[in-house]
């Protein structure tokens, strides 16, 4: 299987933690949205990464989708993400609400980033990167109220959700998390940063 984009997106990241923790082997294609676009065009209608082509060829576009089919071959015992029921609906919320920190992070960023300065509305950055800070103080209470780990006695995609959101907001708008404004979260980051899923798939640069 072959994994599209580069791990400074989220959504590619958060893609890539669930193959590597569920043991599914796959190579990376780095493309960027930025450089890469005719050819990311070829692999997904909309543009974006990530996209998971799999061995015979099918092409998997989006990370819900990625997860999903993660989750379906490599996760037999529902440990990442519960059949059905309180667990799972709990799960689900915490990675919705992590997955909205990402998407505001990425139109905060694309907003002051691929925008002529002049055309930059700064309103429009404030609100999103309001919201993004009400996303993740939310997450913030939900390690706090945790014990290890968000939900549960083992690692579940709320811990990986809530991680990347946080990591790409470090990169992204790291004024949002300057003065260990979510240090419950922080924690939590630092001891799956030690995890090779996620150490293998920290952006570097
Ligand atoms: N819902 C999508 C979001 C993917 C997404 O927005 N990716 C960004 C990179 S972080 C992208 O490809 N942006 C390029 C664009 O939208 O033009 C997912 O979960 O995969």
């Amino acid at each position: 299987m072959i994994l599209v984009g580069r791990n400074l997106s989220p959504f590619v990241r958060r893609s890539a933690i669930v193959l590597k923790t569920l043991g599914l082997d796959f190579e990376s294609k780095g493309l960027s949205t930025a450089d890469d676009n005719d050819e990311i065009l070829k692999i997904n209608p909309v543009g974006r990464v990530p996209s998971l082509i799999l061995d015979d060829g099918e092409t998997v576009v989006d990370s819900q989708a990625i997860i999903d089919h993660a989750l379906e071959v490599g996760d037999p015992d529902n440990q990442l993400l519960a059949q059905s029921g309180a667990e799972r609906r709990a799960v689900l919320r915490v990675s919705a609400i992590a997955q909205g920190a990402m998407e505001k992070a990425v139109a905060s960023s694309y907003e002051r980033n691929r925008r002529p300065k002049e055309k930059v509305y700064k309103g429009w950055v404030e609100k999103v990167d309001a919201q993004n800070a009400s996303a993740l103080a939310s997450l913030e209470a939900m390690v706090k109220a945790g014990g290890d780990w968000i939900h549960g006695g083992h690692m579940t995609l709320a811990d990986i959700n809530a991680v990347v959101a946080h990591d790409f907001v470090s990169i992204a708008e790291p004024y949002l998390v300057k003065d260990d404004a979510f240090p419950a979260l922080a924690a939590l980051s630092a001891r799956c940063n030690e995890l090779p899923a996620f150490a293998e798939t920290r952006w570097k640069g």
